[in-house]
């Protein structure tokens, strides 16, 4: 049946002129299919690139959204139109515009899991890898962190600024759950603990490291240790395990995305034949949220 499936998407995406990007926090089986597996930023930025008139996005809203605001002369698909963010709701409009008059000498700096019309009202955006080279470059000593108050805590730790770090978080990191993290690093004492930022920062002070998904890529390359824990969402230790088949990857902390695990290969299947649901944006919103998102790039290279 699964076999089945997984031809029957192939055919079609040639069929339909479609590329499949997959976070890394996606199943197994969806990362499997991919044509590229990423970070959301990664991702967007080869939605910008591809050739391919369709773009199937496996992850959640904001990320599909990022690669319409980055692409949107392509047809990006999101095979589950309710696969949300909880982080990226935890802001609206009209609170960040109140913050935004309460400082108003800050610039906003807003982490990539967010709205897009929340985008739209900022200076900058940023992703876990970059926050903190985001907020030293921004033309402002004063500046509004949001949504995530954990990655906000760790970079307001980093820097001099006076950084007004909203109250938002994501509920699968912000919840980890430490004894776990502690149980396997008893049970596997030679392994490195490595941690996303938006865990809290009890979870930092165990960690031998803490890094977006991109940046633990990287470390495990660099690293000399043969096993690690992994601190955030778990689908990151099937994208570990592919990628360095010669270590060895536990999860750690029981970090689970409910709306990540939402796209399903028949979900896929559906999108590509119907060609929907697509993302659509206002197009005021859009080239006002990528100004933010080109920000970011101009930045950051
Ligand atoms: O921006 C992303 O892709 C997320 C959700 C996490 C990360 O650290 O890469």
């Amino acid at each position: 049946m699964k076999n089945k499936l997984v031809s029957e998407i192939l055919s079609l995406k040639n069929e339909k002129d479609a590329v499949i990007l997959a976070h890394s926090y996606q199943p197994p089986e969806i990362q499997d299919i991919a044509d590229h597996v990423g970070d959301s930023l990664q991702l967007s930025r080869t939605a910008a690139s591809t050739e391919s008139e369709v773009i199937v996005f496996c992850g959640v809203k904001f990320m599909a959204e990022t690669a319409h605001i980055l692409s949107p002369d392509k047809t990006v698909l999101l095979p589950e139109p309710d696969a949300g963010c909880p982080l990226a709701d935890c802001i609206e409009v009209p609170a960040l515009l109140s913050m935004q008059e309460l400082y108003p000498d800050a610039l906003t700096v807003l982490y990539v899991n967010s709205p897009a019309d929340v985008k739209a009202e900022s200076y900058a955006c940023c992703t876990s890898a970059n926050a903190l080279e985001v907020i030293e470059n921004a033309p402002s000593d004063e500046i509004i962190f949001a949504p995530d108050r954990n990655l906000g805590t760790f970079v307001s730790r980093k820097s001099d600024k006076t950084i007004h770090i909203w109250n938002g978080a994501c509920r699968s990191h912000a919840v980890a759950d430490l004894p776990d993290m502690k149980c396997r690093m008893e049970e596997w004492p030679d392994a490195e603990l490595l941690v996303h930022p938006e865990t809290p920062p009890e979870a930092w002070e165990l960690a031998h490291a803490v890094l977006g998904t991109g940046g633990m890529i990287k470390h495990v390359g660099e690293s000399s240790a043969k096993r690690f824990i992994i601190g955030t969402e778990e689908g990151m230790v099937y994208r570990l395990r592919t990628l360095y088949p010669g270590r060895e990857f536990i999860a750690g902390g029981n970090i689970y995305c409910y709306n990540m695990k939402m796209i399903t290969l028949q979900k896929i299947l559906d999108s590509l034949r119907k060609l929907e649901p697509v993302i659509e944006l206002d197009p005021r919103i859009r080239e006002r949220a990528y100004a933010a998102v080109a920000r970011m790039t101009e930045i950051t290279g």
